[in-house]
């Protein structure tokens, strides 16, 4: 077990890849790809153009060069809207829903695009609605470490201005330097350290959100505690812009912690990281704030398709832990008697530990690029899913010998301290022979294990015809009531999460 060393020197990793991100390839109109039929909604007129521009202003909205806003990240789908709006007040987007719901026109809400189920682009021609001029951070209160932020505002930045505090917001994701609050609250994004943290459900204290009638609903709280009745925010947690526009955001930050550590393992097989997770639990205890695993097949694709240097290689599974503490030297002392076990005992056959912030992020960045360097290996199948931990990796397995040679790449990697994987396979193209390969098959897979077909990602447009997988046919229906009961007209993500 090598200390603190052997790290090499980076590459030059693009930080800001979302925006960096140049599309190689156009897909096909989601409609055509999808065969869908275009809701009973109006057609944006010059009436309507010229009414929205006495709100917004010329300068806050687009007609021309959509195709950053029609296009998703995973080049998954792709929508043909002709208008993206840019408000930069509650008050904005309170009128332009009150307009849109009046003349039934479709709105699809919009943060930094970064979401992975074809969620965030329109289906056919709805009105973008980009939250990406509502970016103020309002307060931050270093004595009760609660935040309070405009939807639009970038997660890195909001925990950039929290550390000024000593505080960290509680989520952190690959796609942090693109991502909106807004839109990690309306999907309910999990990321890194959920296993310490929790999910949003837990740390976000309150939400504004606009409602598709214009109405404002002011659900911002700065207290933990508020047992007054039925407590709607969480409906705003994780229902992807289908219920209302997020616009404001509260948020409960933790401290920063004072001592961190990182170590990066080489595991023999899958059963080895099962007992070395549980021993993590075990001898890390309260400190373990993150647990990942990435297979042989997602480092080799993060490492070659970024040039970085991993410290250990030739492993067929590798475990990022991460501990967050108080005390360097308990922390180490604790970390060295989980590694020495681990070795012991054959479980761990080699890594590296650093405590040094750019050795940490050195190892982190061979995680969190995984998804975006597989996404550029080809058109790239994303699923995201819960199992139970014993059966977490059989299904990479199964779907390689599904797949064979259609595919470039089967591999799992994820957030095992969640139960959480990311399967992803990689293929030339996208071709309906692979597609009806690999689905509902994984839906199915995942369904008969009792997982959830999608653990963080959401539902979005791409796995809209597969939640019976997931939920009762009792809990669509009441679903529906609530869409039907907040959204009447519809006019709020047509398409998405429900069919
Ligand atoms: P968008 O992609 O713009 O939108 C996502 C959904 O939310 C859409 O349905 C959209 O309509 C809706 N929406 C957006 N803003 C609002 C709003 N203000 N009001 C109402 N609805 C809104 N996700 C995870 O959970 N964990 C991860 O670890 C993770 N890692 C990622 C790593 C990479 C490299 C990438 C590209 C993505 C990753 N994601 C992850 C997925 C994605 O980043 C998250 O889903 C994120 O929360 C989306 O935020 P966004 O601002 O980009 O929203
Ligand atoms: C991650 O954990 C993200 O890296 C993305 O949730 C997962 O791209 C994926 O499959
Ligand atoms: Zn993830």
């Amino acid at each position: 077990m090598s200390a603190n060393g052997f790290l090499k020197p980076c590459s030059n990793v693009v930080k800001s890849f979302c925006r960096a991100y140049k599309a190689s390839g156009i897909p096909e109109l989601t409609q055509v790809r999808h065969n869908v039929k275009r809701g009973n909604y109006g057609t944006l007129d010059g009436k309507d153009v010229a009414f929205f521009e006495s709100i917004v202003g010329r300068n806050h909205m687009l007609q021309e060069d959509l195709q950053g806003y029609n296009v998703d990240f995973l080049r998954a789908v792709r929508g043909n809207s002709q208008l993206v709006l840019k408000p930069n007040s509650s008050e904005q987007v309170s009128a332009i829903l009150k307009y849109c719901n009046e003349r039934k026109l479709a709105i699809c809400p919009q943060g930094g695009n970064t979401g992975l189920v074809g969620g965030s682009v329109p289906v056919c021609d709805e009105i973008v609605l980009s939250l990406t001029h509502l970016d103020k951070i309002l307060h931050i209160d270093e004595i009760t470490g609660i935040a309070s932020c405009e939807a639009g505002c970038i997660l890195e930045n909001l925990d950039l201005k929290a550390r000024e505090s000593g505080l960290v917001v509680p989520l952190d994701l690959g796609a942090k330097s693109s991502c909106h609050i807004g839109g990690n609250v309306s999907t309910n994004a999990g990321g890194l350290r959920v296993l310490r943290y929790g999910n949003l459900h837990g740390s976000v204290l309150g939400v504004e959100a606009i409602l598709a009638n214009g109405e404002i609903l002011d659900l911002m709280s700065d207290f933990k505690k508020d047992n007054t009745g039925y407590h709607l925010k969480h409906l705003f947690i994780g229902s992807e812009g289908t219920l209302g526009v997020v616009t404001k955001v509260s948020i409960l930050c933790a401290p920063q912690p004072q001592a961190q550590h990182v170590a990066f393992l080489g595991v023999p097989s899958f059963d080895d990281v099962l007992k070395n997770f549980r021993n993590a639990r075990q001898f890390l205890g309260e400190i373990l704030s993150s647990c990942e695993l990435v297979d042989a097949g997602s480092l080799d694709c993060s490492v070659s398709h970024f040039k970085l240097n991993s410290p250990i290689e030739g492993y067929p599974f590798y475990m990022l832990i991460e501990t967050s503490g108080s005390n360097a030297e308990h922390d180490m002392e604790k970390f060295n008697r989980f590694l020495e076990n681990g070795i012991e005992k054959g479980q761990i056959l080699d890594g590296t530990i650093t405590g040094e912030v750019s050795k940490m992020r050195e190892i982190w960045k061979l995680r969190e690029l995984v998804s975006v360097a597989l996404a550029e290996d080809g058109f790239c199948f994303k699923y995201d899913i819960s199992l139970p931990l014993r059966e977490f990796y059989h299904i990479v397995e199964v779907m390689k010998e599904r797949v064979g040679h259609l595919a470039n790449r089967v591999c799992g990697y994820g957030h095992l301290g969640d139960s959480n994987l990311h399967l992803n396979i990689t293929c030339p193209e996208f071709t309906p022979e692979i597609y009806k390969c690999v689905e509902p098959f994984v839906y199915e897979f995942t369904s008969q294990l009792k997982g959830s077909i999608s653990a963080e990602h959401g539902i979005g447009f791409l796995k809209r015809n597969y939640l019976k997988y997931s939920k009762s046919p009792a809990a669509i229906e009441k679903m529906r009531e609530m869409k039907q009961l907040l959204d009447p007209n519809g006019i709020l993500n047509p398409y998405k999460v429900l069919n």
